[in-house]
């Protein structure tokens, strides 16, 4: 039996992920999505647009809204950004909020959490980077942390770059999601076109080769593109899922 567009029970919505700035929101985006569509950096700051990810399966199809840092923003330019993450949480099914395990709460964390506390919108909690915390049963203090922050949010511990947990949050994600047909055909990883995803790329090239001498911001425009037929030559960076 098929709904409108899509088989039955199929859910679909989106989901922002936000938090402090260095966190890991784009590295688990990319993650979901199984293709590099955001840059990632040891840089604070690295996201400065707002970037969909789409994870597309047979039964779901979860969009990720990664988001620039909250953070306390002294300029206006950063209060752009900031007011650009904030504006993403309207009229979402599921917000979710990443925390860093191996680093103690941050006045940028509550300051997440002040802009959170007014918000309707159920709120998940990432505990990302738990493979830096040794040993392992420091990690029920930080839990209990979170969970004093937000009484109402479930705490799942995470690890982005090591895949840990990754499929329980999706779990837990999936719950929060109502039954919709696909927003994306299958095999749209993003929103963004592929010029500005090439963009995206060498942006964080940018970050790798010369992270010493460049400033903060870096912008990359595209001004022309080239199809190559060789094989692999189009091909975007594939993680492992
Ligand atoms: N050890 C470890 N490092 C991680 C993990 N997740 C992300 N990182 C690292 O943390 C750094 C920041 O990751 P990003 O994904 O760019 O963080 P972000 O939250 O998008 O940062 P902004 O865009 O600046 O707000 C990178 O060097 C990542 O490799 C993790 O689970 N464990
Ligand atoms: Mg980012």
């Amino acid at each position: 039996m098929t709904m409108m567009g899509g088989p039955a029970g199929h859910k679909a919505g989106f989901i922002p992920v936000i938090g402090r700035p260095n966190v890991g929101k784009s590295t688990l985006i990319n993650r979901f999505v199984g293709q590099k569509v955001t840059a990632v950096s040891p840089k604070p700051q690295t996201t400065r647009n707002r970037i969909a990810g789409v994870r597309t399966t047979e039964t779901h199809q979860m969009i990720f809204l990664d988001t620039p840092g909250i953070h306390h923003a002294e300029n206006l330019f950063n209060r752009e950004m900031v007011r650009l993450a904030l504006r993403t949480l309207e009229e979402v099914d599921v917000i979710l909020w990443m925390i860093d395990a191996s680093d103690a709460l941050s006045d940028e964390d509550r300051l997440v959490q002040g802009h959170l506390r007014e918000m309707k919108t159920p709120i998940l909690i990432a505990l990302n980077k738990v493979d830096l915390v040794e040993p392992k049963q420091h990690l029920l203090p930080v839990m209990e942390e979170c969970q004093t922050l937000m009484p109402s949010s479930e705490v799942v511990p995470i690890s982005a770059t090591e895949g840990v947990n990754l499929d329980r949050l999706e779990r837990v994600l999936l719950t929060y999601l109502p039954e919709a047909p696909p927003f994306f055909p299958p095999g749209q990883v993003t929103d963004q076109p592929q010029y500005l995803l090439v963009a995206e790329i060498i942006r964080e090239k940018v970050f790798e080769v010369v992270h010493q001498e460049v400033p903060y911001a870096v912008a990359v425009q595209v001004d022309e593109m080239q199809e190559r037929q060789e094989e692999g030559v189009q091909r975007l960076p594939e993680l492992a899922p």
